[in-house]
């Protein structure tokens, strides 16, 4: 079983970031009178935002439609690859630990506990980023045996045809979008350094409702993987946040099975599902990065906020939650996604 080097990742500000920045500049550059054409609008915090393939991407960032348009390009998909996809704010960082945990078990079984690298690592150390992967200088699994674990907010019709064709396991999470708006509102408030402006919440809904997030419209994200779901449910597990909170334990075992790694009946006796759902609990996982940036500017501590279902009551006004509550009901009408 092969896990990335977290160790070489670990380290920000390494020649290793240099080297992803200077491969990111050069996609910025072989991409840039290509997305002149496409339609442009303004995302939050003044960035641009393009249309492309019916989905808003901002521009010059690890996360952008750069990046996608180059994973698109070149990264090839194993049939054993295991593939996390969310929109931003979905609950990404928790679902990479619990997908992490399940498939390394084995291999961590005798450990020390503190030195599992989820309790050294930021998840997004352990479980790569396509967009992130794509501008490495050393791809993560060079020596892959399988499964090799990734993770992705592309759209799912926009992945790399590789994956789509390669049957290889896709786990998607959404979460209530009220709450997602409100992640993203302390999130990217917090990353002063970098955006030398602030947004109220009614700000950054005119933004959202109109789609102009990043991989926006985000109902349109979740009607995507949701129609793969439905009509594969072996290849692609459509999770919500919400229900992952509720129970665990038992949604862990599901996972578990989805991804080939079930728990045998001596394992659950020996609590070993209840350990993966202690390792990678919010108080865990936000105590263990707690200190220390994730990339330049991006505190570890900024993926755990407060980890909770129903936060958005107390930031949205009757007059948000109405909005929000309308388009949901629109976009999802008569699909089985609740919250
Ligand atoms: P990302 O897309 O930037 O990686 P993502 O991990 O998807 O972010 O979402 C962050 C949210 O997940 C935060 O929610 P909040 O702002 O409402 O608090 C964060 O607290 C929450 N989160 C992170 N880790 C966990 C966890 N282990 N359990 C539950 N929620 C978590």
């Amino acid at each position: 079983m092969s896990i990335p080097d977290v160790s070489l990742a670990s380290k920000p500000n390494s020649d290793h970031e240099e080297h992803e920045k200077e491969n990111l500049t050069l996609l910025l550059d072989r991409y840039k009178e290509k997305i002149t054409r496409f339609p442009r609008e303004k995302s939050w915090m003044g960035l641009d935002t393009y249309m492309y393939q019916g989905f808003w991407y901002i521009s010059k960032s690890a996360f952008s439609i750069e990046t996608t348009m180059a994973v698109q390009e070149s990264f090839q998909a194993q049939s054993t690859d295991i593939y996390i996809t969310t929109q931003p704010k979905c609950g990404t960082t928790w679902i990479k630990a619990l997908v992490f945990a399940i498939v390394n078990r084995t291999k961590y079984k005798n450990i020390n506990p503190s030195t599992h690298p989820l309790n050294i690592y930021n998840p997004h150390k352990c479980v790569p980023f396509l967009e992130t992967e794509i501008v490495r200088k050393v791809p993560t699994y060079g020596h892959a045996d399988s499964p090799r674990l990734f993770a992705s907010h592309i759209p799912y019709n926009a992945l790399p045809k590789s994956i789509l064709d390669s049957g290889c396991r896709l786990v998607y999470m959404c979460r209530n979008p009220k709450d997602v708006l409100v992640s993203w509102f302390h999130f990217e408030n917090k990353l002063k350094d970098r955006y030398r402006t602030q947004m109220t919440i009614g700000e950054m809904l005119d933004v959202y409702v109109k789609g102009f997030t990043p991989y926006g419209p985000y109902w349109d994200h979740v009607k995507e993987y949701h129609k793969a779901s439905s009509e594969d449910p072996t290849k692609v597990l459509f999770l919500t946040y919400e229900d992952m909170k509720v129970d665990t334990a038992s949604k862990l075992k599901r996972l578990a099975e989805f991804l080939g790694f079930p728990f045998t009946e001596e394992e659950v006796a020996n609590g070993v599902v209840d350990e993966i759902v202690m390792l990678c609990s919010f108080e865990n996982l936000k105590d263990v990065n707690k200190n220390g940036d994730f990339r330049k500017g991006i505190p570890n501590g900024s993926f755990f906020r407060e980890g909770k279902v129903g936060g958005w009551r107390n930031y949205l006004t009757n007059e948000m939650t109405q909005i929000l509550d309308d388009i949901t009901m629109e976009k999802f009408q008569g699909l089985d996604i609740s919250f």
